[in-house]
């Protein structure tokens, strides 16, 4: 048993030895990890901006404004979000690769300082990767798991951001260190040793890298640099129209789908397809003051509207396109005008999410808030929601509900 535990220790020995012995070969270097460091930082903030940003207009808060135009901002948000995550994946490989060594120091914890950065970054590591993946799955329509990805995401996301802010003020001393020891002071010759762990450590300049460390150094930015490019090619196509063609690794490309538009799910999977070909079908209004149900035929005597809006699916894709309808706030002055409190919205659908929305007032009151019936001049594709969809500017496609079926302000 105790020979046992010895070859175990043993062993560990051999391969903690290994690791750090890896740890000096040049790529590795912490300039390398540094600048690894930045960029992971500036996609992290862009991420989590953007996705708050995208959170709160799913989910309200009384207090926060919300913008309906421009009409494209969302696509923009959202786009950049996704492309920002996939774009991440390189840069936090060889950021993990970089320091993978230090996660083999010995002794592991040297005092409360460095417990809190070593967990700091087995929280940052673990919850980055998690968060990384379960949205690469959510954005190929892969739903594998139970719990909810949107609550997932968020959560981690806070995590992430905590995480960070907590790794930098345990290196602020350091990069403090750092700072004050880099004045040009041609006396500063003692400079500050080099801390043992440090993410900045002050420059050597005895101990220039070789040609050869430098080559292997830039090799390895160089390479994370190509796959980095290599995705945004891939993928961005899927919401920057003139990189369509590229879009290769992109689950949904623009132009595809009926009506030349991506589907997330169709009416058949919604089980909206019978009611939505139901010709005695009707749109219930209920405003103000009165109800009314007005029919397709009623609805397209009524004066249109025809704008160029996009639909901005959270999941990365997003497509304008050309829609004719009644705008919403038409629609509720027939029944009264609008209650000042928004709307609520229902879907003929009755399988799966999103046959339920709330429409807070400012999208209500925006005159390009429309109540659709054509896509590029002919009746909306059963796919895209006929006979009637929503489509707002600005806002998630989520919330671009399909296949009508009520509209209530609440009084
Ligand atoms: N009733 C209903 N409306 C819906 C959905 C849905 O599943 N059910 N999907 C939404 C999502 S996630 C998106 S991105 C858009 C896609 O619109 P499209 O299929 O017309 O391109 O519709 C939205 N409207
Ligand atoms: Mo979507």
């Amino acid at each position: 048993m105790s020979g046992l535990t010895a070859a175990a220790s043993a062993r560990l020995e051999r391969v903690v030895d290994a690791a750090r012995r890896g740890a000096s070969t040049p790529p590795r270097r912490t300039r390398t990890t540094v600048v690894f460091g930045r960029v992971l930082g500036v996609l992290v903030i862009v991420c989590f901006l953007t996705g708050l940003y995208s959170h709160i207009l799913q989910n309200p808060i009384g207090w926060v404004p919300l913008f309906p135009r421009p009409v494209w901002l969302y696509q923009v948000t959202q786009g950049t979000h996704v492309l920002a995550g996939l774009v991440m994946i390189p840069v936090l490989l060889a950021k993990l690769w970089a320091v993978y060594p230090r996660l083999f120091a010995w002794p592991p914890v040297t005092g409360p300082v460095s417990l809190l950065e070593r967990a700091s970054i087995a929280v940052l590591v673990g919850a980055s990767l998690v968060e990384v993946a379960i949205g690469v799955m959510n954005i190929a329509q892969w739903y594998a798991f139970d719990f909810s990805f949107r609550r997932v995401h968020f959560v981690l996301a806070w995590v992430i951001v905590g995480a960070v802010l907590l790794h930098i003020a345990v290196k602020l001393p350091t990069i403090i260190g750092f700072w004050h020891a880099r004045p040009a002071d041609p006396e500063a010759t003692d400079r500050p040793p080099a801390p043992t762990w440090p993410e900045q450590p002050a420059p050597d300049p005895d101990q220039r890298p070789s040609e050869t460390e430098v080559v292997s150094r830039r090799g390895a930015m160089i390479a994370v640099a190509a796959s980095a490019g290599a995705i945004f090619l891939g993928t961005a196509g899927q919401t920057i129209a003139p990189l369509a063609p590229l879009a290769v690794l992109s689950p949904r490309r623009p132009g595809i789908g009926p009506q030349g538009l991506p589907v997330n799910r169709t009416a058949t999977e919604a089980g909206a397809d019978r009611a939505a070909l139901d010709p005695t079908w009707s749109l219930r209004i209920a405003g103000a003051t009165s109800t009314i149900a007005l029919s397709h035929r009623e609805l397209q005597a009524l004066p249109q509207t025809t704008a160029d809006l996009p639909i901005a699916c959270v999941e990365g894709w997003s497509q304008t396109a050309t829609w004719t309808g009644v705008p919403l706030r038409d629609l509720l002055d027939l029944a009264g005008g609008s209650t000042g409190a928004g709307v609520r919205i229902t879907s003929l659908q009755v399988r799966g999410a999103f046959s339920r929305t709330a429409m807070p007032q400012v999208y209500v009151d925006d005159p390009l808030t429309l109540v659709a019936l054509k896509l590029g001049g002919e009746d909306l594709d059963i796919d895209h929601g006929f006979p009637a969809r929503i489509i707002a500017p600005g806002r998630p496609g989520v919330m671009q509900t399909k296949w009508l079926s009520t509209i209530e302000a609440p009084r």
